[in-house]
């Protein structure tokens, strides 16, 4: 990052991340350019998001009068995350999405099985996150869509058939494909700290097949073609063991934390937790429950780990999973 942007800088990126039409990416990108701090160090970047502003404006007469070419889809997030799947053919994203969701994605032993994308609710303990199996890329097969898709998701997990010599190279195309489109999947998500119009998004490397007896072989052969240190599991899905490890590895990769809320005098609600980033505050775990509660807050009790059973903390305080938390106004 350039010089110190502020955290209210910092949502609104996210949130241009995350949005769905180009009168949105305008409106946001106007609120960023006012946040951002003026001066030397953010030169470039004040004259990026100028760039963009225009390009964007543009894009919002092009979106009104003609719809682009190619399908649209559009999954409304669900539950504490939306997580992308993507892969060569025939690499286990559908049998994913059929393993870990109630969802009834076709599953075959032979490529392009998979034409449109479809979503599930995958549930981990007491929270949910929001699966999307998509068709395969290739050389010459990238649903545009899936550009997007990709872009504003929490997370991407990409599989890997560690049970087929093809993989290395049918992995390392899906890369290139989102490269070439100034999409790196990589270790962190976030726009690239020299050129913004380049976009970093954290992956999960799901290798599938993960106990075949040459699965070392290949992911070696593959991480000589490709350097990112990406988080990786190995997985069998036939196995129950291995399945529960990947819906924990999923969850662990969105790098979120749980939250119990209460109001004073009444009981605790443990049925379903609030989520917000590792690193995370009383203050925003407030505006998570309500959009005004966050202006209203005086203070927290909290029971957990993050404070001593009961004790008033202020609202910069960093809050750890599973807090029970009390928000006075
Ligand atoms: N035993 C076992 N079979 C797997 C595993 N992962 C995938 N498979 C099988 O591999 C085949 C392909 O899986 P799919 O989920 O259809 O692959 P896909 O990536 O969705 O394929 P396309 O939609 O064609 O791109 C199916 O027969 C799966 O059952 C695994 O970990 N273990
Ligand atoms: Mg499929």
């Amino acid at each position: 990052m350039p010089a110190n942007l502020p955290p209210q800088y910092q949502k609104a990126e996210e949130e241009y991340r995350k949005a769905q039409s180009a009168a949105e990416r305008f409106e946001i990108l106007e609120r960023m350019l006012v946040l951002i701090p003026k001066h030397k160090g953010t030169e470039k970047l004040q004259a990026d998001l100028k760039t963009k502003l225009k390009e964007t404006k543009a894009d919002i007469q092009v979106e009104k009068t003609a719809p682009k070419g190619g399908k649209v889809y559009r999954f409304p997030r669900q539950g504490a995350a939306q997580v992308i799947i993507i892969g060569g053919p025939n690499s286990g994203k559908s049998r994913i999405l059929r393993d870990l969701t109630k969802a009834e994605p076709e599953v075959a032993d032979y490529p392009f099985t998979t034409r449109e994308p479809m979503p599930g609710m995958m549930a981990w303990e007491d929270v949910t996150v929001q699966l999307i199996d998509t068709p395969p890329i290739t050389d010459s097969l990238f649903e545009p869509y899936l550009l997007n898709f990709v872009r504003s998701a929490d997370l991407v997990v990409l599989t890997f058939d560690g049970a087929s010599d093809d993989s290395p190279e049918a992995t390392a195309t899906v890369l290139d494909q989102f490269r070439q489109r100034a999409t790196a999947l990589s270790t962190m998500t976030g726009f690239d700290e020299d050129d913004f119009s380049k976009l970093n998004v954290k992956t999960l490397l799901v290798v599938t097949h993960g106990r075949d007896s040459e699965v070392s072989d290949r992911l070696d052969f593959f991480r000589e073609m490709n350097s990112t240190a990406f988080a990786t599991i190995q997985v069998d899905l036939d196995q129950t063991p291995d399945r529960e490890l990947l819906r924990r590895s999923i969850f662990e990769a969105l790098g979120l934390i749980r939250l119990y809320t209460k109001a004073p005098g009444k009981p605790a609600d443990f049925s379903s937790p609030f989520t917000i980033p590792i690193g995370g505050t009383v203050e925003d775990l407030a505006s998570k429950v309500h959009r005004d509660l966050a202006d209203k807050l005086k203070f927290a009790k909290i029971w957990g780990t993050s404070a001593a059973d009961g004790q008033s903390v202020g609202r910069d305080h960093v809050l750890a999973d599973k807090d029970l938390v009390e928000l006075h106004t």
